[in-house]
C-alpha cells in the first residue's frame, strides 16, 4: 500500500503504467485505468488516421457489452445497434436459425466495427484528459523485472523520450515489440495451422438480416454486417491464393453460388485480402512488470468471432488488478491474471477450433474426406435439433460461459 500510494501523482514523465499500442486492447486498458484513477501514457507507433479507419472486428459480445456498462462506458465507448441475438447457417441454401441469445437479463450484444468502437474509445480517453501518444517510434523496454520499468521511444521528429513506470501493457498486436523484450525461454508459443485460406473482402453492399455462416460443396463462405450499408464477406480458399486471382466478378459469382442467393447484391469492393486461419497462445501473459493484454499474446482465428473480444477481456483483468494492487494493496489479480486470461483463451480457442471444423469439414469433402464431412454435419444437426446444444453454443457465442 505505502508503495501504492507512493506512485501516484509524480512528474509528468513518471506515468504508473505506459501502455504500447493503442489498438482495441491498449486503448480499453487506458480507459478502464482512467475510470479508476490511475495514470498512464499510451505510446502508438502510428497516427491516429491510420489507427481508426482499420477495420476488422464487427461485434462486440454480450459479456464484452456487459463489463464496459459494469465500468460506466458502455454509452460513451460503443456504437451500432444491439445485435438481435440470431445466427443464420446456410447448409447447401437451406436456412437454418439459431438463437445465439442465453435468455439471461442485461444489455446485448452491439453490431459495433472495431474501428467505431476504437475511435469511440480514442474519443473517449481524450476527452477525460488521458495522455495518447501517437507516431511514437522505437519503443523500447528496460527494467521488468525491477519495481521502475524504463520506456525509451522518439517522437514524429526524432526527439528522444523516457519515462519511468510501475507497469507496462504490452497491447502492441502479433507483430508488436513488447513480446519481444521476454527472454528467450520463458514463454511457450502453442500455434497450430488449420491449414486454411480466406479471402476477406469488405464491401458498401447491404447487410445481411443475421450474420450467415453458409456450408456448402464449393466451399465455406460467410456475410457479415459492417455498419448499415456495408458488409465483410468470407470466402474459404487455399492458403496460398492471391487476392489478384479474385476479380470482382468472381468473387460474387462464388458468393451467390455459396451463399445460396443468386440475387445477392453486390458494391464496390474496399478491401480484398487473402489470410490463414491459425491460432497462437502465449503462456504465461507476464513478465516481471510486462504483462501482455490481447493479440500480443494470442491470435484466434477468426470463426467465433472472439479475438478482439478476448482482448477487451484481458484489458478488464489487467486494469481492475492495477486498480487493486493500487487501491487495497491487493496483489492477487496481478498475480493471477496469466492464468486467469489463459483459462478463457483456451476457451475460446476450443470454441473457435471446433466452430472453423465443423463449418469447412461439413462442406467440401476434399479436403477432409466423407467420414469427417458426415461427422461436422452430424454436430450441425445437433445444434439445429437439440436444445441444450443450442443453449451450450449461446453460451460461448455470447461470452457467458462459467469461464466468467
Ligand atoms: P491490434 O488491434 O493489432 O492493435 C495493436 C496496436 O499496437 C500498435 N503497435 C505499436 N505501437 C507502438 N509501438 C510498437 N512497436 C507497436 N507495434 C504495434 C499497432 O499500430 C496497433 O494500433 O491488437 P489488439 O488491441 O490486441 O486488438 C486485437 C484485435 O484487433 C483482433 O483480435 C481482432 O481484430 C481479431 N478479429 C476479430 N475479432 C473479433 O472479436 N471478431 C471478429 O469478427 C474479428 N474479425 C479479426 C477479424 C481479425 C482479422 N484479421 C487481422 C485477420 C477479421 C480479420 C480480417
Amino acid at each position: 500500500m505505502a508503495e501504492a500510494a507512493g506512485v501516484l501523482g509524480q512528474s509528468p514523465e513518471f506515468a504508473t503504467v505506459v501502455v504500447i499500442g493503442a489498438g482495441p486492447a491498449g486503448l480499453t486498458v487506458a480507459n478502464l485505468l482512467r475510470r479508476s484513477g490511475v495514470d498512464c501514457v499510451v505510446l502508438e507507433r502510428r497516427s491516429r488516421e491510420y489507427v481508426a479507419q482499420r477495420q476488422r472486428a464487427g461485434i462486440v459480445e454480450t459479456r464484452a457489452v456487459r463489463m464496459f456498462d459494469r465500468w460506466g462506458l458502455a454509452d460513451r465507448v460503443l456504437g451500432g445497434p444491439p445485435h438481435d441475438g440470431i445466427l443464420e447457417f446456410r447448409v447447401d441454401g437451406e436456412s437454418h436459425l439459431v438463437s445465439d441469445s442465453d435468455g439471461s437479463e442485461g444489455p446485448a450484444a452491439r453490431l459495433c466495427p472495431q474501428q467505431i468502437l476504437v475511435q469511440k474509445l480514442t474519443a473517449t480517453y481524450l476527452a477525460d484528459g488521458g495522455d495518447l501518444r501517437f507516431e511514437a517510434a522505437d519503443v523500447s523496454v528496460r527494467d521488468l523485472n525491477g519495481d521502475r520499468p524504463t520506456v525509451r521511444y522518439r517522437t514524429a521528429d526524432g526527439t528522444p523520450h523516457t519515462l519511468t513506470c510501475a507497469f507496462v501493457a504490452g497491447c502492441d498486436g502479433d507483430r508488436g515489440y513488447s513480446r519481444t523484450v521476454v527472454p528467450e525461454g520463458v514463454l511457450t508459443a502453442h500455434a497450430f495451422d488449420h491449414g486454411i485460406g480466406w479471402l476477406t473482402v469488405l464491401a458498401d453492399a447491404p447487410p445481411p438480416a443475421h450474420p450467415l455462416l453458409a456450408v456448402s460443396s464449393q466451399g465455406f463462405a460467410a456475410h457479415f454486417p459492417r455498419g448499415p450499408h456495408s458488409s465483410r464477406y468470407y470466402l474459404q480458399c487455399p492458403p496460398v491464393d492471391h487476392p489478384e486471382a479474385w476479380p470482382d466478378t468472381r468473387v460474387w459469382d462464388a458468393l451467390r453460388g455459396r451463399l445460396g442467393d443468386s440475387a445477392l447484391a453486390a458494391g464496390p469492393i474496399t478491401e480484398r485480402e487473402i489470410f490463414q486461419l491459425r491460432s497462437l497462445v502465449h503462456d504465461p501473459m507476464q513478465y516481471g512488470r510486462l504483462f501482455l493484454v490481447g493479440d500480443a499474446a494470442h491470435i484466434v482465428s477468426p470463426m467465433g468471432g472472439k479475438g478482439m473480444n478476448l482482448a477487451l477481456y484481458d484489458a478488464d483483468l489487467f486494469a481492475g488488478a492495477v486498480r487493486d494492487f493500487l487501491r487495497d494493496g491487493d496483489e492477487s489479480g496481478l498475480r493471477s491474471y496469466s492464468q486467469r486470461c489463459l483459462r478463457r483463451v483456451w476457451n475460446d480457442q476450443e470454441f473457435s477450433h471446433w466452430l472453423t471444423r465443423t463449418v469447412h469439414d461439413a462442406g467440401d469433402d476434399s479436403r477432409c474426406g466423407p467420414f469427417h464431412r458426415s461427422l461436422a454435419r452430424a454436430r450441425l444437426d445437433r445444434l439445429f435439433t437439440s436444445p441444450p446444444a443450442a443453449r451450450a453454443f449461446a453460451e460461448l457465442v455470447t461470452g457467458l460461459d462459467p469461464v466468467g
